[in-house]
């Protein structure tokens, strides 16, 4: 797991660079998911492939960017779900982006979860990882290096509040519920990256940040394999939870396909319960 962990820090750093030095414009494609790809996003998955070529640990690769799977060492024994550069739509008005990872052994469901990771390139870069048994652990780039800077606790109850989604088509319950959040006296803190947005929760102490089914996206938009699935893990390894429209927790999902998105809603303790009332389920 370590060789997968060095590699995800000097793809960290690759990354970094390509977001300050190269072409912001469109690709010619689309990707699995029919979005409009950046050049950027296109690059951010050349890098993490050629890296992750190196590591004979990583059996194969599936990005949030390409259909299927990519077989890389027969030998290995993990599974990396990705999301090169998730938000990447940020960078042109220069906010925060991130890349998400998540280290699978077996099947691809969020019971075969090892390990996640994410990156976030703000001011600083900083990067994530979460493991079985122990607290996700922030480190900061300094120099050419990642120095730990401590394990990551969410407070029982938090302050801040990320609703996504377009309010025009959340159900009712869910804008009554995200309503009574800033009636209590939450903020707003929402930037429409999900990198950012879940890591100020987690290293301000606590919060909520969903994401619906709404109208037009009955099913969420976030994926599960890239970015809810790697973000539920983290948030309870910091003592949070993270569960669907039907309190079901995320950790629990098997995806039909790579692409599957989910409902989802990550959180400390007092905010997923709160809403697990609104919505009316246990
Ligand atoms: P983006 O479309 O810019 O890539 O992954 C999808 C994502 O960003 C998340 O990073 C973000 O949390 C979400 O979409 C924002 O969606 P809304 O604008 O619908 O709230």
């Amino acid at each position: 797991m370590q060789t997968v962990f060095e590699a995800i820090k000097k793809i960290a750093f690759e990354i970094d660079n390509a977001i300050k030095t190269a072409d912001l414009g469109y690709a010619e494609g689309e990707n699995a998911s029919g979005e409009d790809q950046l050049k950027l996003d296109v690059l951010s998955d050349q890098i993490i492939e050629k890296e992750f070529a190196k590591v004979p640990a990583v059996n194969s690769l599936v990005s949030e960017e390409k259909e299927g799977e990519l077989e890389l060492h027969d030998s290995g024994s993990y599974t990396v779900c990705y999301d090169p550069l998730d938000g990447s739509s940020l960078v042109d008005v220069n906010l925060s982006v991130g890349s998400i990872f998540g280290i699978y052994q077996g099947i691809l469901d969020a019971q075969n979860l090892v390990a996640s990771a994410y990156v976030v390139y703000g001011p600083r870069i900083e990067l994530v990882i979460a493991m079985k048994e122990s607290k996700p652990m922030l480190y900061r780039a300094a120099g050419d290096q990642f120095r730990a800077i401590g394990e990551i606790t969410l407070n029982e109850k938090g302050k801040l509040n990320a609703p996504g989604g377009t309010q025009q088509n959340w159900p009712p319950h869910h804008k009554a519920f995200i309503d009574s959040l800033f009636a209590e006296g939450y903020r707003l803190r929402y930037s429409g990256g999900m990198v950012p947005d879940l890591h100020q929760i987690m290293l301000k102490g606590g919060g909520l940040f969903s994401y619906p089914g709404t109208s037009d996206k009955p099913h969420g938009k976030l994926r599960q394999l890239f970015e809810v699935i790697p973000f539920a893990f983290m948030y309870e390894q910091a003592g949070g939870q993270a569960i669907n429209d039907k309190g079901e927790r995320l950790m629990e999902l098997v995806p039909g396909h790579h692409h599957d998105t989910s409902p989802c809603f990550f959180g400390s303790n007092y905010e997923i319960e709160a809403l697990k009332k609104a919505y009316g389920v246990k």
